[in-house]
């Protein structure tokens, strides 16, 4: 498949005609092709845009509402051949994809109904003067989205952007183009209109760091690594461009004795190695209260050796492909790293194989225990089906364990103890605290997290707060 460019409303091959290579990593095999974008691509992509967003800014917040709701249903129609694009492209197994393509759908239905409730403030100043403030579309905005939830974090940025009234340029990431490509089919029988929204595909290092370092592109909305999260920050920084950062994480998931031990196990797996453990919320450090740390491990075990691994299209497999050979070969090096820091492994710890799938990048679901926290698996972000799981004595202890990494993603707290709950929810150093659940998501809720896993919130009125400028107006009586 031939991924196209999206841009002034139609489907364009790059300036350049160049192309990358796109692998399906069930197989290990090219199967397609997608756009190797450059500033060409980009300066088309920018004129477009600015010549589309004043009229998309002033269109009444009700065909606003309109065009997005028809972009939510349409993927809803198209949800099988999404999701089976989607796991195709990215490993993941079609059932998650499935799953991923209903709130790609509820992405655009959700801030389409923003984009007609949104309101500002207004401040009474007694008898002398009525504040009030306006929140004016940015103009032209950028989205970069990873490749690990391809569709749900690209329709996350955009529907928002586009609910504010700016003009999007976006780049999906190269390794997972193709959802994004029938994204952009889309719009057109949707009728948003041409350059509102640009897709422009390609290399992050290339046309996506050109994106940062333009000055006509006023925002950037960026989900992915932390170490490309830093040198995004860095570009963007003396232009005062405004950013928003949703970063890697380290997540905790902390099981206390007075759980309901068997629903945190079950969820604990999802938790775990949902998608190949790579979503930036998975628990990739379980925390467990000693008394209960053999009968957790032992019955966590048992779940794990019963997940089935293999081809994404079937839907008894519950762990897909991870989703590059670049990916593949830093979660295995991870695997080395453990091993020779001494962790003792429970299960997994090596590539799979699979009957006619043998030359995709498969890892068995990994349980590593006896590592000390100063350590590089406890430290570092390996986002594959990798977890580490550690015993703790007390409350205390468990919170020095869960808030000792750089990173402030997401908590897990299970516990049936309310004081322990709220007491643990206000001291961890989180952006996101879950208590008795995992990745149990309103979409009003403000996403995102602290010290390097990210600056800025996602999510419901924060995200149109950050696709909107503020303007203060005075008026004295
Ligand atoms: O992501 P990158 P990578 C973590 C995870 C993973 C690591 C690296 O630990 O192992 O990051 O993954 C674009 N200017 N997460 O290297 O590079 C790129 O094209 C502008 C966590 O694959 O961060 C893609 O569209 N854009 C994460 C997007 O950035 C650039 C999800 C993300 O790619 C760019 C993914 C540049 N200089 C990985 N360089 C999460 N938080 O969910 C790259 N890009």
């Amino acid at each position: 498949m031939r991924v196209l460019n999206y841009i002034g409303g139609k489907l364009v091959e790059p300036v350049s005609k160049k192309y990358l290579p796109n692998h399906q990593p069930s197989t290990g095999m090219v199967y397609g092709e997608v756009p190797d974008s450059n500033n060409e691509d980009l300066e088309l992509a920018l004129i477009s845009a600015k010549s589309a967003q004043k009229d998309w800014e002033n269109t009444p917040a009700e065909q606003k509402f309109k065009v997005l709701n028809a972009i939510a249903d349409l993927i809803d129609v198209h949800r099988e051949k999404f999701a089976l694009a989607e796991s195709k492209d990215q490993g993941k197994p079609v059932w998650l994809a499935r799953n991923e393509m209903i709130r790609s759908a509820q992405n655009f239905r959700f801030f389409a109904t923003t984009a007609m409730q949104f309101s500002s403030e207004s401040h009474a100043m007694e008898n002398k003067a009525i504040n009030y403030t306006l929140r004016q579309s940015i103009g032209v905005v950028g989205c970069i989205s990873p490749w690990n939830l391809p569709l749900y974090l690209f329709s996350w940025k955009i529907a928002p952007a586009l609910a504010a009234g700016n003009a999007v340029i976006a780049k999906p990431s190269e390794f997972t183009p193709v959802t994004a490509f029938l994204l952009s089919e889309i719009c057109i029988e949707a009728g948003l209109p041409a350059g509102v929204l640009n897709i422009v595909h390609g290399l992050g290092p290339k046309v996506g760091q050109s994106m940062v370092e333009h000055p006509g592109i006023k925002a950037i909305s960026f989900t992915g690594g932390t170490t490309t999260g830093k040198h995004l920050a860095a570009t963007a920084a003396p232009m005062f461009k405004k950013l928003s950062l949703e970063l890697g994480g380290k997540n905790p998931n902390i099981i206390f004795a007075d759980a309901d031990i068997n629903k945190a196990i079950k969820t604990t797996v999802n938790a775990s190695f949902m998608n190949q453990g790579e979503i930036c919320l998975c628990g990739s450090r379980l925390l467990v209260h000693a008394s209960i740390y053999e009968e957790v491990k032992a019955k966590l075990v048992d779940e794990v050796l019963k997940l089935k691994i293999g081809d994404p299209s079937n839907d008894e497999n519950r762990i897909g492909a991870i989703v590059s050979e670049p990916h593949y070969k830093k979660v295995l090096s991870y695997l080395e790293i453990a091993k020779n820091e001494g962790g003792v492994f429970l299960t997994g710890g090596e590539a799979v194989f699979p009957e006619g799938f043998e030359k995709g990048w498969y890892i068995a679901p990994t349980i590593i225990e006896g590592l000390p926290l100063q350590c590089r698996t406890n430290q570092e972000e390996i986002f594959g089906p990798v977890i580490s799981i550690m015993k703790f004595e007390t409350d205390q202890e468990a919170l020095e364990l869960a808030n000792g990494t750089e990173y402030g993603l997401a908590a897990t707290v299970w516990t049936s103890n309310l004081n322990r709950a709220h007491t643990l929810a206000a001291a961890l150093d989180f952006g996101i605290v879950w208590v008795n659940c995992w990745l149990l998501r309103d979409l009003r809720t403000p996403f995102g997290g602290k010290k390097s896993s990210g600056v800025g919130r996602e999510g419901g009125l924060e995200a149109m707060r950050f696709f909107t400028e503020p303007k203060n107006v005075c008026i004295a009586f």
